[in-house]
């Protein structure tokens, strides 16, 4: 296929830059490290390398370079559509090239080929409990088909090397992101369609089919497209995309990275902040606009008694942007074009004009904006998938995206298994004490 042809000329054209700066320039120092940051989540400590996306705390997610609105205008789109296809955006995530129209239907006709979920991985899941959290099910379903593994036979046969094992990674990734949005719509169909399963049809791109199979119309295709693409990838600090990294630097293959980074974006500060979004604007509309139309004064009022129980406003703060995520507002402008008066969507706005000032005058976080997950949850409910508790599944097949891309690069480069120091208490007291 001409898309690994490609990367591995990539990658073999960018490893001497990697090898030199580790030989010549190895002991240079990029941070420092204090004692907040250790007990703190190791916030904004520099550490992790990836060239698939950089975190702007001002400006935003720029993909390979390009900001939002630049990557939508730059990548071949989906036929009749205004948004690329998803295999577009996964030419450029992996090659930081533009994919021609033929280059992208390449990608589209090899991920059909390996679009096949085996049968044993829908079995496995429908052994779960119906209750079973639709992140979990989605977390064993890739471990699940993890025995088809090429990247672990590889090395299981003995014939793991340093130069080429990247291209069994490579594989694999490419059989993940094919095969999971299959995956998610078996189980939006189990759990919430009384499990009348959709075939997938060969003749849809990603997006097209993912609406397709859970049973929604054109006006969905975009919705999906768009929500793959915004939610890839957001550089590798993040728990899903560190997590996957981690674990796959163990030379854990890409099933097992994966699913271990799925099992972090299900946290509620993490990727299930959009599950809780919704739960939370839902329950003020039951509570308080039965009779009435929402005010500011009454979302206020809710927010203070969310933060006065102890609890985050879900979809606002973040541990790296300082300004409302660009990924909100790209979606807001969906909104604003596709479902104006949607009476959610205008609640929903009513929140991102009082949140931040609440979250400002109760003092503590450093980032009163929204996230992300403020504004993906509306739109999904407004195109009719209610089933709030799915989101962090949708998240998670886009997520893929992101790591795969960076887990082949990370083996083309032969990044190391990462291993950081852990001090202990009385240490840090011990250089607290000598300042
Ligand atoms: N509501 C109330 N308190 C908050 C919020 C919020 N939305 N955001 C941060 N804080 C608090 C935080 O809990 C911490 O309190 P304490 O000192 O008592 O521990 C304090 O403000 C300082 O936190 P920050 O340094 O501003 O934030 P941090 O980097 O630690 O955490 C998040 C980042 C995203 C985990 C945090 O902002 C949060 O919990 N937000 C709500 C959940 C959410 O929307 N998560 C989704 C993030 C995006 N994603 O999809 O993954
Ligand atoms: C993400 O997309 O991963 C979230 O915004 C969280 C993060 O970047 O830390």
């Amino acid at each position: 296929m001409a898309l690994k042809e490609t990367l591995r000329q990539k990658i073999e054209a960018f490893r001497p830059r990697t090898t030199k700066l580790v030989k010549e320039y190895g002991k240079v120092k990029i941070d420092e490290v204090t004692i907040e940051q250790c007990i703190g989540g190791a916030r904004d400590i520099r550490s992790l390398v990836t060239d698939i996306s950089y975190l702007d705390p001002q400006e935003g997610i720029r993909f390979r370079g390009k900001t939002i609105p630049e990557t939508f205008a730059c990548l071949p789109k989906a036929a009749g559509s205004d948004y690329p296809t998803v295999e577009a955006f996964w030419y450029f995530l992996l090659t930081g090239d533009i994919p021609t129209q033929a280059e992208m239907e390449e990608v589209l006709t090899e991920w059909k080929r390996r679009q096949n979920v085996p049968s044993y991985v829908f079995d496995t899941i429908r052994t779960l409990p119906r209750d079973s959290h639709p992140m979990a099910m989605l977390s064993i379903g890739i471990t699940a088909m993890q025995r088809d593994s090429k990247f672990a036979s590889l090395y299981n046969a003995g014939k793991f090397s340093k130069l080429t094992a990247w291209e069994t990674v490579y594989e694999d990734a490419c059989d993940i992101v094919a095969r999971i949005p299959v995956i998610a719509a078996f189980i939006y169909n189990l759990k919430y369609r009384e499990d009348r399963q959709i075939a997938i049809d060969p003749n849809l791109d990603m997006g097209a089919n993912f609406a397709h199979m859970i049973g929604q119309g054109k006006a969905y295709q975009d919705v999906a497209r768009m929500y793959f693409i915004l939610h890839s990838d957001h550089e590798s600090g993040n728990v899903s995309a560190h997590t996957t990294h981690l674990v796959h630097s163990a030379l854990s293959d890409p099933y097992y990275a994966y699913a271990a980074g799925l099992n972090g974006l299900a946290g509620p500060l993490h990727g299930r902040a959009n599950q809780e979004v919704l739960d939370w604007t839902i329950k003020f509309q039951e509570k308080y606009c039965k009779d009435q139309e929402p005010t500011k004064e009454l979302i206020t009022k809710a927010l203070w008694d969310t933060l006065n129980s102890g609890q985050v406003i879900p979809g606002y703060g973040h541990a790296v942007l300082r300004k409302t995520d660009p990924r909100y507002t790209s979606q807001r402008e969906f909104c604003q074009k596709h479902l104006p008066n949607d009476p959610l969507f205008k609640l929903v706005s009513m929140i991102f004009e009082v949140a931040p000032g609440v979250l400002t005058e109760h003092g503590k976080t450093k980032n009163p904006w929204p996230n992300v997950d403020a504004q993906s949850g509306v739109i999904q409910w407004h195109y009719g998938v209610k089933e709030w508790d799915f989101y962090t599944v949708l998240f998670g097949v886009g997520r893929a995206l992101g790591c795969m891309a960076n887990i082949t690069w990370d083996r083309g480069l032969g990044y190391a298994i990462e291993r950081p120091k852990s001090v202990t208490t009385a240490m840090l007291e011990e250089w607290a004490a000598k300042g």
